[in-house]
């Protein structure tokens, strides 16, 4: 029996809160992985991942597009959210269904039924890449929540504080996994660690991560 036991210990419960307004949903994502794959596809033919440039002059190594509304941008000018995809000049693609349906599901979950994502950033890691510690405050409502979804190789995330220089907690992030932050964590400190190189059965040699926002 102590071997079971060993075994049920190392799983980690289902829903983990990780701070005040904060909530990690392991595998909720895993009843949408084939739609959310495809809904991928169709919109990263239209809007390509690209590498964007930060206003400091750096090539980010994470690679990023974007749903809906509204998506993030990066150049030389700054950090804004644009209803246009500056590298194709078009409105980017629509919020498809089941990411929506996924997102408002996981904020329900987390205990806030209200939110409506109109902005969906896509982040594509690939071995090495990692992005620095930094807020998200570009959104126009800092009430809402951020959903973000996890796919592909796993990678560690780091949460801090309300100062950049608090004590950073890490967390790994798996495939499906999904995660709320809100309340009191929404301008929290974060970033993610250089990928590692891995293999995932279903996305290979990368790492996905869709962030939902209340952004215009
Ligand atoms: C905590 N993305 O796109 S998702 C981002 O895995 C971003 O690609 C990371 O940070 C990624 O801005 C982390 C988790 C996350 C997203 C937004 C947050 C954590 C957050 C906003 C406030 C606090
Ligand atoms: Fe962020």
């Amino acid at each position: 029996m102590g071997d079971l036991f060993d075994r049920l210990e190392s799983v980690d419960p289902p829903r983990q809160v990780m701070a005040e307004g904060a909530v990690l949903l392991r595998g909720a994502a895993l009843p949408f992985e084939v739609a959310i794959l495809a809904a991928l596809d169709t919109i990263t033919a239209r809007a390509p991942f690209r590498h964007m440039t930060t206003p400091g002059g750096y090539v980010m190594s994470v690679a990023m597009t974007n749903c809906g509304a509204a998506g993030w941008v990066s150049d030389r000018s700054g950090y804004r959210y644009d209803r246009i995809d500056p590298d194709s000049g078009l409105p980017w693609p629509a919020l498809p269904h089941c990411f929506l349906e996924l997102a408002v599901a996981a904020a329900t979950e987390a205990g806030y039924p209200d939110f409506v994502p109109d902005a969906c950033l896509i982040n594509r890691y690939e071995p090495g890449a990692r992005l620095s510690l930094h807020q998200d405050r570009n959104e126009r409502d800092l009430s809402w929540p951020i959903v973000s979804v996890s796919l592909g190789l796993p990678a560690t995330f780091q949460f801090g504080g309300l100062k950049r220089t608090d004590t950073l907690r890490k967390y790994a992030l798996r495939h499906g996994d999904v995660a709320v932050w809100g309340g009191p964590s929404r301008l929290c400190f974060h970033g993610v660690s250089e990928l590692r190189d891995g293999e995932h059965q279903v996305l290979g040699r990368m790492r996905i991560n869709l962030t939902f926002r209340g952004a215009l």
